[in-house]
């Protein structure tokens, strides 16, 4: 479905073995000639214009090596649920750091940083918010998505490498319940994201929420139409079945009040 007719020498993709990974994998090859793609995990077979390589992101070196050549990245490695801090420091915030280093040092111009809606997960669902308001994390998982958006603005002030940074809602191939009415990012929408950010003029350092045209929604995603996002897709065709299924909720239980969901009550503390 993309139509855009711009191509990149070389896109590097982080977590390219996770969930989002998997759908933009042969959706960025469509726009680069080479897509190096990497991740912890095993990422199978390197398909024709793919450069596979395995790397854990806390590994400085690695990452470094990783960015040489490449004209943009799109960084959805990390953990990307509640765990410990323990856990998340080495890729979240280790990571990421090791991603915009590696740019710095080979001359990198964008990044598209999967940032989360749980850096604002403490925010009630009665609220509309813009993403200039502060953060309001939901644990560790969101706090390490608040620093990776400040290092994103770090790098821009300092060095001039340009981010958007994707506030992703939930990106699933449906949305599951009725939370997801309001945070779902279909994938083809998650792809036109994706390809504006990496494709816009200029975009600074831009914070955006990934969502799709839901008609039910906490976010005001203003912002995103600078980057010429423009989503096609929208949980309300789902609205009536997730309803029947879902029941009534408790709208003073933690999960129904706060936009983060459960994630507000998740962890291992
Ligand atoms: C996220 O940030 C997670 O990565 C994803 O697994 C979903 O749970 C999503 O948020 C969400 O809030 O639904």
């Amino acid at each position: 479905m993309n139509t855009t007719a711009i191509r990149f020498k070389r896109l590097l993709l982080t977590g390219a073995a996770g969930g989002l990974g998997r759908v933009l994998r042969p959706r960025l090859k469509a726009v680069c000639d080479t897509l190096r793609v990497s991740d912890i995990a095993d990422l199978g077979a390197e398909a024709a214009g793919e450069e596979v390589r395995q790397a854990a992101l806390q590994d400085k070196a690695a990452v470094l090596a990783l960015l040489e050549g490449v004209d943009a990245v799109v960084h959805l490695g990390g953990v990307s649920t509640e765990h410990s801090f323990e856990d998340i420091i080495g890729p979240n915030i280790a990571g990421t750091f090791h991603v915009y280093e590696g740019a710095r040092l080979h001359g990198a111009k964008r990044v598209v940083f999967a940032s989360s809606n749980h850096v604002t997960g403490f925010y009630t669902q009665g609220q509309t918010i813009t993403p200039d308001m502060p953060p309001r994390p939901d644990g560790y998982y969101g706090l390490s998505k608040a620093f990776g958006e400040n290092l994103a603005q770090f790098y821009f002030d300092r060095h001039g490498i340009e981010t958007v940074s994707v506030r992703i809602g939930s990106s699933f191939p449906e949305p599951a319940d009725r939370r997801m009415l309001a945070t779902w990012l279909s994938y083809d929408d998650l792809e036109r994201l994706v390809l504006a950010a990496l494709t816009a003029p200029v975009v600074d350092h831009t914070v955006i929420f990934g969502m799709s045209d839901n008609r039910l929604t906490w976010w005001d995603n203003t912002a995103a139409r600078h980057v010429g996002y423009r989503p096609q897709d929208s949980s309300e065709p789902f609205r009536a079945a997730i309803e029947t299924r879902q029941g009534a909720i408790d709208p003073t239980q933690p999960a129904a009040r706060f936009q983060g969901g459960a994630f507000v009550t998740k962890g291992p503390y």
